[in-house]
């Protein structure tokens, strides 16, 4: 049986073959629908970035029961900023201050690691991190999510479903880049014992832009059908479950996915954010 979506498999020390792989999964006709590129980080330093957490919990915010995100991710920033621009501003020169004080925490340099290795595969594309409103203050470049033993989960949602919540705030990145089609990435630092996969349905943005309601992961179709992502006759799935020090990145904004319930007895720890390429053409965003 064919694969419902093309995602590359690599070791690290092979990702020379894919110099330009970004640039084909933001392009839904390339066949390239995401790359798993193993062994970015090693044993030690996942354990290092594991021990560094706990410097910076003061950071940590809880999103529902089973989510913590460090620090505050986009999500919040935008809920936070009530359509302000003063407030905009005010969050966004946090965010500088608190990822120079993240960059002083970690013992493993995070945005320069992210830097690094999103630069072997964007081709012409230079790595970059979005200023907030007037140039003042900076996105952060990605936020580590914590999902719960037996309450951490994503509900279904792509990317681009995104970007009509929070009009305000989407309006000033979409001055300097192209949100349409983003795309994802996170490196795994801890999987979870049992489920917490990430979860590809066989529907895009093509096909359904809307949900029955917010929380349920039901989709209209744009036919007008009714499709339960839940229902394996009705969707097919691909799941994804990358181990320690792996970097996945995948074409999140135009495929709707989950993440299952974490069923294990530890925390899901991971670490990204969301790709996307400047108007001019020859950047690539990377915020959180
Ligand atoms: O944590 C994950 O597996 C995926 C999170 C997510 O929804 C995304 O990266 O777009
Ligand atoms: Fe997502």
């Amino acid at each position: 049986m064919e694969a419902l979506y093309n995602i590359i498999d690599v070791d690290f020390k092979d990702i020379s073959q894919y110099p330009d792989v970004m640039q084909k999964i933001w392009n839904p006709e390339s066949g390239i629908d995401g790359i798993i590129i193993r062994n970015v980080l090693s044993q030690a330093e996942i354990d290092s970035i594991k021990r560094d957490l706990h410097k910076v919990k003061d950071l940590e915010i809880r999103k529902d029961t089973g989510l913590i995100t460090c620090p505050r991710a986009f999500a919040e920033i935008a809920s936070e900023s009530e359509n302000d621009e003063k407030k905009l501003k005010v969050l966004f020169q946090e965010m500088e201050d608190i990822w120079s004080r993240f960059q002083k925490e970690f013992e493993v340099p995070l945005n320069d690691k992210f830097k690094s290795l999103l630069s072997t595969i964007t081709g012409s594309w230079t790595p970059e991190v979005p200023k907030g409103p007037d140039g003042v203050g900076i996105c952060a470049p990605s936020t580590f999510k914590r999902m719960l033993p037996g309450a951490g989960s994503l509900i279904a949602h792509c990317g681009n479903w995104f970007h009509n919540m929070w009009p305000y705030i989407f309006e000033h990145m979409g001055k300097a880049c192209i949100l349409k089609g983003q795309m994802s990435f996170f490196i795994t630092i801890q999987p979870a014992e049992v489920g917490g996969e990430l979860v590809l349905y066989d529907v895009q943005w093509k096909d359904a832009v809307e949900k029955v309601d917010p929380v349920q992961n039901v989709l209209v179709m744009n036919s007008g059908q009714i499709r339960d992502l839940e229902d394996p006759i009705q969707t097919k799935t691909l799941r994804l479950k990358p181990n320690a020090g792996d970097l996945l990145c995948f074409a999140g904004g135009r495929i709707w996915h989950k993440v299952s319930l974490n069923q294990g007895s530890e925390d899901r720890i991971t670490v990204g954010g969301f790709l996307t390429p400047s108007i001019e053409g020859n950047k690539i965003y990377y915020w959180s």
